[in-house]
């Protein structure tokens, strides 16, 4: 019997893109439910009772959460077209970086599209600060997967397509070619991967979006 395979999503959430970007890597066929996360559906509510989040996949009745959690499973699940690295410190190196975006980057970069003065100062000073660190274990090139695409360059994808959008909507550059030259030629590579390139949401939609939503708009600093 066919397996049967589900993932919640939403338009422009970069968990759900890495997750999306995953199956597709794989050949993995799904059906895809675009999730209101403003207004969640009650299939939300109960297949993720716990953070109430997308994406969540759902897997021959089994059901994951959570993006990082999610590739690891899908790795696993389907062998072809592996994403995380064979050896076991690689792997190791990969959930770190994966884990020090997530939480040093990634907050710190909205924050410095959606706020003003002292807080944005601060958040531009984070991300700078996490972006340089990127950038040294990037250009040691050893925790990357390669040629092809891994766990790791998932998980960093949103910097290639999200970040531009923050910086913009935010009216401030984050990330300075010059200074970053690895993370700008992995950005350029990443985003040209057919895989890739034909599944990200538009730049126009998302900008108008992060711009006009009243969740995000009071905050930005324009
Ligand atoms: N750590 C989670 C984050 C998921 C997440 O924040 N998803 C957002 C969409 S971009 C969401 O569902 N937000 C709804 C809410 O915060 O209530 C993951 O990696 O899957």
């Amino acid at each position: 019997m066919a397996t049967q395979v589900k993932l919640l999503g939403f338009w422009c959430s970069p968990f759900s893109f890495r997750v999306e970007w995953a199956l597709k890597l794989k050949g993995v066929d799904y059906d895809y439910f675009e999730e209101d996360i403003f207004n969640k559906s009650s299939m939300l509510l109960e297949l993720n009772p716990v953070h109430k989040k997308v994406p969540v996949l759902v897997h021959d009745n089994k059901v994951i959460s959570e993006s990082f959690v999610i590739l690891e499973y899908v790795d696993e699940t389907w062998e072809q077209n592996p994403l995380l690295p064979k050896d076991p410190y690689e792997r190791a190196m990969a959930r770190f970086w994966a884990k020090f975006a997530e939480e040093k980057l990634m907050d710190a970069a909205w924050a410095v599209m959606w706020s003003k003065g002292e807080l944005k100062e601060t958040a531009l000073k984070e991300s700078i600060e996490a972006l340089e660190k990127i950038e040294g274990a990037l250009k040691e090139k050893k925790q990357f997967q390669g040629e092809s695409i891994g766990y790791l360059d998932l998980a960093f994808g949103w910097i290639a397509h999200w970040l531009p959008v923050l910086e913009e909507v935010g009216s401030v550059q984050i990330l300075n070619p010059e200074k970053f030259p690895a993370i700008t030629a992995w950005m350029a590579k990443f985003i040209s991967h057919p895989v890739i390139k034909d599944n990200l949401p538009h730049r126009d939609k998302m900008r108008v979006y992060f711009e006009e939503h009243p969740k995000f708009a009071s905050g930005v600093d324009k």
